[in-house]
This record gives C-alpha cells, structure tokens and sequence, in this order.
C-alpha cells in the first residue's frame, strides 16, 4: 500500500500542460460560430507557451465572445458589458506575475466600453485584448453595433445603418501610448494563432481585431472575404505573421511590413479591401504603466503592517 501511495504522488516540478489543461466546460456557441475557432487557437497557444492554468486570467464583458472565461481552464472572470478592462487592469496591477487575457465584443469595446479601451490603450498594461468583431450584437439577437457595415438591416435599423462602420484599428492607432495593434480573421488558424502569440509576446496592451463569423445572424456577410483569397492581405514580418508555403499557395497577397512605422500603419488599417492581416504596429518602448507602478512602489510586509498600525491608532480608545 506505501508503494501505492508513492506512484500516486505529482510531480509538480516536472509539469506538462496538455491541451485538456486548458479546456473547461463544453462551448454552448451556435455550430460554425467563429468564437470556436478563436478558443481552439487560444488554447493551442497557452499549451505552447506552456503558461501554467493557475498563473493565467481570462476576463470578458458579457455577449457571446464573452462566454470565452468559461471554456477556459484557468482562471476567470465574467464581469459587465463593456467593463472588462477595467477589471483585467485591477487584477493586473495587483497581480503583475498574473498573464491576463480580455475577450471583448465588438459591442462590448467599441460601443459601452469605448471610454475604457481609449484609457487602457494609454495605459497599455501588459495584456493581451482581443475583440471578436462580428459586426453585429449577437447576443442580443442582432442590433447594430458600431462596426457594422453599412446598410446592414438590424432590429434596432430596419432600414438600414446609415452610418460608415467604425475603423477600430486606425482609431486605436491614434490614441496616446498605443503599442501593439493587428488585425486577423479567425477562419484562417495559422495567421491567427501567430498573430496571437505575437501580441503575448509584447510587452504592453496588445490590441487584436479578430473578424468573426456569426452564422446564425449575419450568414454571409464574410462571404466575399471568405471565398476570394486576395481579398486578404498578410503583412510579413520577422516578429509577426511569417506565413507557411501551404498558407502561401493559398494567400498570394502578401506584404513586407515594418511594424514600426506607425505612419504607414496607419495608412494600411485605413483601408479594408484588401482586409490586412498581421501585426500593424509594435512598439515595445512604450512605458507600461504596471512595470512604472512597481517601480515606484516597494511595498513589504513591514511597510503594509506599519501603514494598517498607524491606520488603527487612529482609532484607538485611550481609557487611562
Ligand atoms: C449595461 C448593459 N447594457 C446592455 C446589456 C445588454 N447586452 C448584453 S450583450 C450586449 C451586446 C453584445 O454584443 P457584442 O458586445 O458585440 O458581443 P457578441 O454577443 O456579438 O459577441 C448587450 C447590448 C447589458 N448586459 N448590460
Ligand atoms: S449568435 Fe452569433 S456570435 Fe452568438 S454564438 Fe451564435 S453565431 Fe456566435
């Protein structure tokens, strides 16, 4: 029985984190729904990168992309409609040791959340932001969101948005401190898995579009994306998207950019047709506001016991 015993015993040190590691409950996403695809590729990452499931937060808003914290196996954190980044900050500043990823709709960022993803961008804390871009509320069964294109007939626009779609990449571009932007579609998985682990690897608030179907509600509205390969543009580089030969028999459409040059990001994002996919911009020189926070602060256990002290005998009833 003591051998039992034994044999039983973990390992701790000599940790593999498989693919099941990441995966939780089963995904309750409409079947074809691009949010699978963006789990699958996230999950595939964090099993690469091996980051371990107890060191690692995923926190949402609330829509269907939000539903991504409960299919992961790590921690995470569900909260309100356009509030995820504010809270993915909260815990990253407590938290730095913490790798914290944000799934946000495009509702969720680009409508009720726009004031927090303006100040994140400034802040740029170390995390990686995705934004399932839909085009569309899908939870709340097909209103129009700020990025729908337009046109497009909704509940809340029966005749049609009147609007141009919001440009969520040349308007992140041109905020203060912006560091990393790109831009994917999640049915291709090679792109979006390098473009994915390109904005881990950043240090500072990595902003990622994801184009994402939704079947049930906007059936074809990728069609001309899907079906026509040069409607797709992959920007190269040697940090970023480095597509395969097979990727490459299939995307002739293909550019060498220098993430650095926030110039000539901008000037590509401008324009969706062809869509560009690949990171826009990285500049890792940006100062990122948890690492300043921590510099300033060395806050030890005496320091706290010493500040909750003082904070008491504020209170403290002299009865001599
Ligand atoms: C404060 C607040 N306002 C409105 C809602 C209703 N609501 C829930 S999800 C949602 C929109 C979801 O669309 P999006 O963010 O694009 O995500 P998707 O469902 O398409 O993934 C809305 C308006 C809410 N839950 N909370
Ligand atoms: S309604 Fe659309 S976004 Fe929501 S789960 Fe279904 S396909 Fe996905």
């Amino acid at each position: 029985m003591f051998g039992l015993q034994e044999t039983a015993t973990l390992d701790q040190g000599n940790d593999y984190y498989s693919l099941q590691d990441y995966q939780s409950a089963v995904p309750r996403w409409c079947s074809g729904c691009g949010d699978n695809t963006i789990l699958s590729s996230v999950q595939k990452l964090l099993r690469d990168e091996q980051l371990p499931p107890e060191k690692t937060v995923f926190v949402s808003g609330i829509g269907c992309s939000s539903r991504f914290p409960h299919y992961m196996g790590t921690y995470g954190f569900h909260s309100l409609h356009g509030r995820a980044l504010p809270i993915a900050q909260g815990i990253k500043i407590r938290r730095p040791d913490l790798n914290v990823f944000v799934n946000m709709g495009d509702g969720d960022c680009c409508s009720i959340g726009t004031a927090h993803w303006i100040h994140a961008i400034r802040y740029n804390f170390k995390m990686v932001a995705m934004v399932h871009d839909n085009e569309v509320y899908g939870m709340t069964k097909m209103q129009a969101s700020p990025t729908s294109p337009k046109g497009l007939k909704t509940n809340t626009t029966p005749k049609g948005t009147v609007l141009d779609p919001l440009n969520m990449l040349t308007a992140t571009l041109g905020i203060s401190n912006v560091s990393f932007v790109a831009n994917v579609v999640e049915w291709i998985p090679e792109m979006m898995y390098q473009v994915l682990k390109a904005a881990y690897h950043h240090n500072g608030f990595a902003f990622v579009r994801i184009v994402q179907r939704c079947p049930h509600f906007l059936p074809n509205i990728f069609d001309p994306l899907m079906r026509d390969p040069d409607k797709i543009l992959m920007l190269t580089d040697e940090n970023g998207l480095k597509p395969s030969a097979d990727l490459r028999k299939i995307y002739k459409n293909e550019m060498a950019h220098d993430p650095s040059n926030i110039h000539r990001a901008r000037e590509i994002a401008s324009s969706m047709d062809p869509m560009p996919c690949g990171v826009l911009y990285r500049n890792p020189d940006v100062p990122v506001y948890d690492e300043l926070r921590r510099a300033q602060r060395v806050v030890t256990h005496d320091v706290r016991r010493e500040a909750l002290d003082r904070e008491f005998d504020r209170f403290a009833v002299n009865v001599s």
